[in-house]
């Protein structure tokens, strides 16, 4: 009997799940979140974002990562039950396109970890900087420029990349410190993305980047899985030898180092190269074929998609990642995403099951009224002015405001996706909200698709865990297909399917055009 652990860092808290496998049995056997503006209230976050003046940046602490690593691996080795004896591999998943800035020193101290001492107490002088820009960040407008313009064009970005330019992506970021701190670029030695970052400190010395999270970054050449030398230039002098090794998924980084087997008694087990949550979900959720969609609703709601070849987005909206598998995977990506929703229902004064009633009182189609959704800056479509707009709807109507608000989702989803060119017969339905079946069944029926729920919500983190089991496996000389892998994990809960209702499928065909003139003329583009 094994036991594989999958960790997610995610914007707003950490996961840790642990998988038993043994022979054809199979079962997850521990689950724990920590949040981090609750648990770790001394960084000051709220949810899991250091507070700033200019609502187009966002940033957080790694400290507060590495902190909430501590805490969980303490937790595991004490609280879980699991015998730690049986851990073979650890693997984790990480918020994609946020970077953590390293010194020279952090490679003496990654290895030489004290185990009498917390781990946080050690990490204080590795950072070139003490902050990290996160995927929320979009105050990079006229770096993504710049880079676009010497890498000769968006066409061309998005070919080499697999995306065009992004706000929030590493590329522009790192561009955007050496513009703004070029003492503290200078400084840099290693920049890593949040997922290699954490699995360094538990390596105990520079971990690769996978091409999962590596082509968010505006710097990968997606087919070749190289860092691409012409995108590289464009961003930054000095750079190539910042960037940590680019492995494949299955990569090893190494063995879990003295200061965890020493401080909680884990064996020197494998740790396997992280990737970023969305590719990590692909796997948890079990996409590893073409023709299915996932769809996960957390701070971001993403959809996402597995594909064989780079086909980038015609219209540059999305994105090609690579995918663990070694293929790749299409997505579009929400900023306006749980928060969003939160946010209507305190404004409506509901708890959960009070947001979900109204869902249920409410007609489909809401009588034709639409809100864009863009409390923050959007990045599908691309909204780097925020605000609400709201379309036969009064702010304070709300249960109104509450049908609004997910319409107004599922229908940019919808209407954003058709790039991919898939039918979408069933979609996979993750992430903290959906576990809501009324918000689901919206879902259903602006699709006009099956929406199944899956036994475990976080697929991100259970793919995690699920791709230290497989890149164990390989490093024992065992390729075991991915079917086998996912099966028995990714199953959807039995009696969960929620199925479109014709009539309002109907309701919504219409409405979406609505919906997409609405977009296009507060965007400019009528
Ligand atoms: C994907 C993206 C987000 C983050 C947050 O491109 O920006 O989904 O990965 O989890």
């Amino acid at each position: 009997m094994s036991i594989y652990l999958g960790f997610d860092s995610s914007t707003q808290g950490l996961t840790a799940i642990a998988i038993e496998v043994d022979g054809g049995g199979r079962r997850v056997v521990f689950q724990r979140t920590l949040n981090f503006e609750e648990n770790f209230p001394r960084y000051g976050t709220t949810n899991g974002v250091l507070p700033k003046a200019d609502p187009l940046v966002a940033t957080s602490s790694p400290l507060m990562w590495a902190e909430a690593l501590d805490r969980m691996m303490e937790i595991t080795a004490t609280e879980s039950g699991i015998d730690l004896s049986r851990v073979r591999a650890i693997s984790g998943s990480g918020q994609q396109h946020g970077s953590v800035y390293l010194n020279e020193s952090a490679a003496g101290v990654l290895g030489a970890l004290d185990p009498g001492r917390p781990l946080v107490d050690q990490l204080s002088g590795i950072f070139a900087r003490p902050d990290s820009p996160i995927w929320m960040d979009s105050s990079t407008a006229s770096q993504c420029a710049a880079i676009t313009r010497g890498v000769g064009g968006t066409r061309a970005l998005a070919e080499l990349t697999g995306s065009r330019a992004f706000e929030r992506f590493t590329g522009p970021q790192i561009r955007k410190f050496f513009e703004t701190d070029p003492a503290g670029y200078a400084r840099t030695a290693h920049i890593h993305l949040v997922s290699s970052f954490v699995a360094s400190l538990l390596a105990g010395k520079d971990a690769p980047i996978e091409p999962g999270d590596g082509s968010g970054m505006n710097l990968m050449d997606i087919a070749a899985r190289r860092w691409a030398p012409r995108a590289l230039d464009a961003t930054a002098p000095g750079l190539a030898a910042k960037l940590p090794a680019l492995e494949p998924s299955w990569a090893v980084a190494g063995r879990l180092s003295p200061y965890w087997t020493k401080r909680y008694g884990f064996p020197a087990a494998r740790v396997i190269a992280w990737s970023g949550d969305n590719p990590c979900s692909l796997i948890g959720t079990g996409l590893i074929s073409q023709g299915r969609i996932a769809i996960s609703l957390g701070t971001s709601d993403t959809l996402f998609g597995f594909m064989r070849e780079p086909n980038v987005d015609p219209s540059f909206t999305g994105h090609v990642f690579g995918a663990p598998t070694g293929d790749y995977m299409s997505l579009i990506c929400f900023k306006n995403g749980s928060l969003a929703r939160e946010r209507i229902r305190d404004a409506a004064g509901l708890d959960w099951p009070g947001f979900s009633r109204t869902l249920r009182d409410t007609p489909p189609g809401n009588h034709g009224r639409i809100m864009l959704p863009w409390f923050d800056a959007e990045i599908t479509p691309e909204v780097l002015d925020p605000g609400v707009r709201r379309y036969g709807l009064g702010p304070d109507d709300g249960p109104a405001n509450v049908r609004a608000v997910v319409e107004a989702q599922m229908m940019a989803m919808a209407n954003h996706s058709t790039w991919m060119g898939v039918t979408v017969e069933t979609i996979y339905a993750t992430g903290g909200a959906s576990k809501n079946r009324d918000i689901l069944q919206v879902m259903a029926d602006v699709f006009g698709a099956h929406v199944d729920q899956l036994e475990v919500g976080n697929s991100a983190c259970l793919g995690a865990a699920l791709r230290a089991w497989h890149a164990d496996e390989l490093a024992e000389g065992r390729n075991v297909p991915w079917e086998e892998i996912v099966a028995g994990f990714v199953e959807p809960i039995a009696g969960s399917r929620i199925s479109p209702v014709a009539e309002h499928v109907r309701i919504y065909r219409d409405l979406r055009r609505t919906y997409a003139a609405r977009e296009a003329e507060v965007l400019g583009r009528h």
